[in-house]
């Protein structure tokens, strides 16, 4: 596993992702990608803003801005938001740039001339009075299997069904509201999925790196049996229908639909990246020029995951050419607002751009990974935010580093002190550094957050333990050399704690590791099986305290911010 290349979920344009997108796709990637690059793999790791469908046109719409002045505003606000909150993007591409137009082009030309595409008339909901046809969600209406009554076109909310705007009950145009609509033919490209379905299970069944949920999604769409389905609509935002180069007779007004181009994207946004000069893309995405040896990683909440199991496999094993496929698929459940939906209408939740406003990401960053919604759905609520920064980050890891070496500097001068000689208790804390590193290591491979943040937490409380037992402020005053030994011991556990939250707090960490004097070069991950864990920092070493790593969210906080986003209490 040594080049690894990691995809999160492109955010759709339209406005800024609330606190659940983050946790479920591109904090877990990011963290994931941090982890390899700190274990020396090389990482490269890819996301972009999706910009095509009928979100963008609506959203553009309601902004009173052209699609393009729209998506490139959005696109700034979006990259400085995730900026903010350190995701170590490789390239942060768009769907919308002109690799993706290519490449969507390039596979629907093979896709056709394999036998997996065709014309075929269709039935689309049109609006009399909007004249023209209205695709996935410019109708909304009842679902036809839950009943839900604001069902979208393409997809029910509620029930999370995908859906075609022909099946919905009670149909209206989101553009004007009017009921006054038809079904009307018209012609599409269809994706024969149900061709490829054989082909696909066996692949399925082949990916023995994917985590449980990522599975038996995939198989439940498998066994459901894979429909044939459009890829293509009637829309002027997206990318145009060509056939070998050349405009398509009937598709002038049509474009791509943007699920069939947005993966695609993974492969554009890579392409972006080569053409800013950043290296190149087919060592990454083509077996036949050095991918074979890439362990491709994706993460995505578990609405998406059909969409990368079963679709865009079929876009990329339909082609027959070399295209380097998903390895492993972490897929999450949902981050609720306190047990509901997050909405920018109904102003619940938290949104990117307002978190950073309100604390920093560090702190973010550890309460959603902390919480990852990895076996069911997980609420976030501003109670547990402050009683688990406080707690773990504040009291354990901040209070721990503050403490040691505060009293390291008072006692000995800001240096890291010889003398003494490991006894019993070092060497029961070695033992229990090496089982714990070992542990979180493994966590980390197996992409288990929550377990890899509670055993990070458990490390860190490693330190206050050893200090309680230790006691160097008591020492000092009969047997300098025992205290001295438990202060150098204990700012080598300073630096370790340090070590290994560089992928969930990287500005903490980074904080810790520069007051220390530890060189960006001696960083790395720690190996477990290493028995120099305890003697990292050479005696006689010059360090300063860090300034207060972590401050405590207060009561009044949680009061006005309740407020402010609509909490429940
Ligand atoms: N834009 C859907 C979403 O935000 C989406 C993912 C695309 S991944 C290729 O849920
Ligand atoms: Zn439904």
């Amino acid at each position: 596993m040594n080049r690894i290349l990691i995809t999160s979920a492109l955010p759709y344009i339209n406005g800024i992702k609330h606190l659940g997108n983050l946790a479920g796709s591109m904090l877990p990637a990011d963290i994931y990608a941090r982890f390899n690059r700190l274990r020396g793999r090389d990482v490269l790791y890819i996301c972009a803003t999706d910009e095509h469908g009928t979100p963008a046109e609506l959203a553009a719409a309601s902004a009173g801005q052209s699609v393009r002045e729209y998506c490139d505003e959005q696109y700034e606000v979006q990259r400085t938001a995730c900026e903010g909150f350190d995701l170590s993007f490789d390239y942060f591409g768009r769907s919308s740039n002109a690799p993706n137009a290519r490449l969507t082009q390039h596979f629907a030309d093979v896709l056709e001339d394999n036998g997996l595409i065709e014309e075929r008339v269709s039935e689309q909901v049109y609006s009399i009075d909007d004249k023209r046809f209205l695709p996935d969600r410019y109708v909304e209406g009842t679902c036809p299997h839950c009943g839900y009554e604001k069902a979208r076109g393409d997809q029910c909310d509620d029930c999370g069904r995908v859906l075609d705007p022909v099946e919905l009950v009670e149909p209206y145009s989101t553009i004007s509201g009017s009921k006054n609509l038809e079904v009307r033919e018209t012609r599409h490209l269809f994706l024969r999925q149900s061709k490829m379905q054989g082909r696909v299970r066996e692949w399925v069944e082949a990916a023995t790196g994917w985590p449980p949920l990522a599975r038996s999604i995939a198989l439940k769409w498998l066994d459901e049996g894979l429909q044939d389905r459009a890829i293509t609509r009637d829309l002027s935002w997206g990318i145009p229908v060509l056939r070998h180069g050349q405009p398509r007779e009937g598709f002038e007004n049509k474009v791509f639909y943007v699920w069939f181009d947005a993966p695609i994207e993974y492969i554009g946004a890579t392409q972006e990246r080569a053409e800013a000069g950043k290296g190149d893309w087919e060592p990454w995405w083509r077996t036949d020029k050095g991918a074979d040896d890439v362990t491709y990683v994706q993460f995505m909440g578990k609405d998406n995951v059909a969409f990368h199991t079963v679709s865009f496999p079929i876009t990329m094993l339909g082609s027959e050419e070399p295209w380097k496929t998903v390895d492993k698929l972490k897929a999450f459940n949902w981050v609720t607002w306190y047990g509901g939906k997050f909405s920018t209408s109904q102003k619940r939740g938290i949104f990117m751009d307002q978190a950073l406003e309100l604390a920093p990401s560090d702190l973010w960053r550890w309460q959603l990974m902390a919480n990852a919604p990895e076996s069911a759905d997980a609420a976030f609520t501003l109670e547990l935010f402050q009683a688990n920064v406080n707690k773990d980050l504040a009291d354990v890891l901040g209070n721990f580093v503050n403490r040691i070496t505060r009293f390291a500097t008072a006692k000995f001068d800001g240096v890291v002190p010889g003398g003494g000689t490991p006894g019993a208790l070092e060497e029961a804390l070695a033992a229990q550094l090496k089982e714990r590193l070992g542990a979180l290591t493994g966590y980390y491979e197996a992409m288990e957050f929550r377990k890899a943040m509670a055993e990070t937490r458990a490390i860190w409380a490693m330190g206050n333990e050893y200090l309680a037992e230790a006691a160097p402020w008591t020492a000092i005053k009969t047997d300098v050399d025992a205290a001295a030994l438990s202060v150098r011991t204990a700012l080598n556990l300073v630096v370790i704690s340090a070590i290994i939250a560089q992928p969930v707090i990287p500005h903490a960490a980074a904080k810790v590791l520069d007051a220390m004097g530890v060189p960006v070069d001696n960083r790395n991950w720690p190996d477990a099986e290493d028995a120099g864990l305890l003697d990292a920092l050479p005696t006689g070493l010059n360090f300063t305290p860090p300034d207060v790593l972590f401050r405590k969210i207060t009561d009044d906080e949680v009061a006005e911010w309740g407020e402010r986003f609509g909490a429940e209490s």
